[in-house]
């Protein structure tokens, strides 16, 4: 973080030091769906990175560019339209404001709860036209089904069994799993930035639920931290055609920690094109149990486990009293 004078907009925003250009990712893996082992592509990124793209995933793009053109017109309304949705808390629209505990990012986003398939009805959102509404239950679908393909992946590749154990807890028949959707738009910044400064478009952090996936309209902005370079930031390439799956602290607790969450951001610069974002957060039901599986413990990948059992519930509750930033899987670590 800088400390320099800032723009009165910009005064609850930290800003980043800008090592132009910011270092690209090379060689984000890409799963390749339809091709030979894909379950242990997954495996090996989610190790190695906990963050991949998925190509040949055959979610149509008309599913996909629809939700842009719905989110792109959202965004353009009036803010006293957007306004009369919020503000988030957590759901609903939200501008420059993230969670409850002071967190502030150079965005503005509508953050929605999921019932199995589609919007809740509790998401009243005066502002979301019937298009997106309709555009975002017909998305959630394909993410859904993505999601529980990525998940039953990742179980194939390590061997646990049954196969769906992992994704039965976010889209298992019976589950009320706790499904997030979040539209996200970074506008560039307008205002004059102190030289070799971004803005935090959406400050670091990890992920609470199990898997998210990651989709945008091809605009920069997103950066990941390397777990095998000491946490460095890369800029992860954008690719309009993929999907980006981030790993979640969840996961990473049920796979013992062999999975990794993906510490990751958004910087917005007066530069860069406007970023839409748009993310599905595939959490359990609030009393799924989250612990290491025994059949990992067993499997000799670390015979001891290394956090305590959990709730999603109680974990859902901590991470909004919490920060962005904070690590918030250190106070379910065993000594
Ligand atoms: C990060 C992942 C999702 O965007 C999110 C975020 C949530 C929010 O924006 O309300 C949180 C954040 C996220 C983790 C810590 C708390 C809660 C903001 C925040 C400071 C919707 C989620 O589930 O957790």
């Amino acid at each position: 973080m800088v400390v320099l004078a800032k723009p009165a907009a910009l005064e609850q925003i930290s800003l980043l030091r800008t090592p132009e250009p910011w270092e690209t990712l090379s060689g984000v893996p890409a799963v390749d769906l339809s091709g030979p082992d894909a379950a242990g592509h997954v495996v090996r990124a989610c190790e190695r990175l906990g963050f991949f793209s998925v190509v040949n995933h055959g979610v149509p793009a008309g599913v996909v560019d629809r939700l842009e053109a719905e989110a792109v017109r959202f965004f353009a309304s009036a803010q006293a339209d957007k306004d009369a949705s919020g503000p988030a808390d957590p759901f609903g629209y939200g501008s420059k404001r993230i969670g409850r505990n002071g967190d502030m990012g150079w965005l503005e986003y509508l953050l929605l709860a999921i019932d199995r398939d589609a919007l809740s009805d509790s998401m009243a959102c005066p502002a979301a036209s019937s298009a997106l509404r309709e555009a975002i239950n017909e998305y959630v679908v394909a993410m859904r089904w993505l999601a529980r393909t990525v998940l039953e992946m990742v179980a194939e590749g390590l061997g646990v069994s049954p196969r769906g154990a992992l994704a039965d807890m976010v889209t298992g028949d019976d589950a009320a799993s706790d499904q997030v959707f979040r539209l996200n738009h970074y506008p560039p910044c307008p205002l004059p930035l102190p030289p070799s400064c971004s803005v935090t478009g959406f400050g670091e952090h990890t992920d609470p639920q199990l898997v998210s996936i990651l989709r945008s309209n091809g605009a920069a902005g997103l950066q990941v931290a390397l777990h095998d370079d000491g946490g460095r930031w890369v800029s992860v390439p954008p690719n309009r055609d993929a999907f980006f799956v981030n790993v979640g602290d969840s996961l990473q607790v049920l796979t013992n920690g062999r999975l990794k969450s993906v510490r990751h951001r958004v910087v917005a610069g007066s530069g860069l094109k406007s970023r839409v974002s748009m993310i599905y957060f595939g959490g359990p039901p609030l009393a799924q149990r989250i612990a290491p599986l025994p059949q990992l413990l067993q499997a000799g990948h670390g015979s001891l486990p290394l956090y305590r059992e959990f709730t999603w519930g109680e974990y859902k509750k901590a991470a909004y009293r919490s920060r962005l930033g904070d690590n918030r899987l250190a106070p379910f670590e065993e000594p």
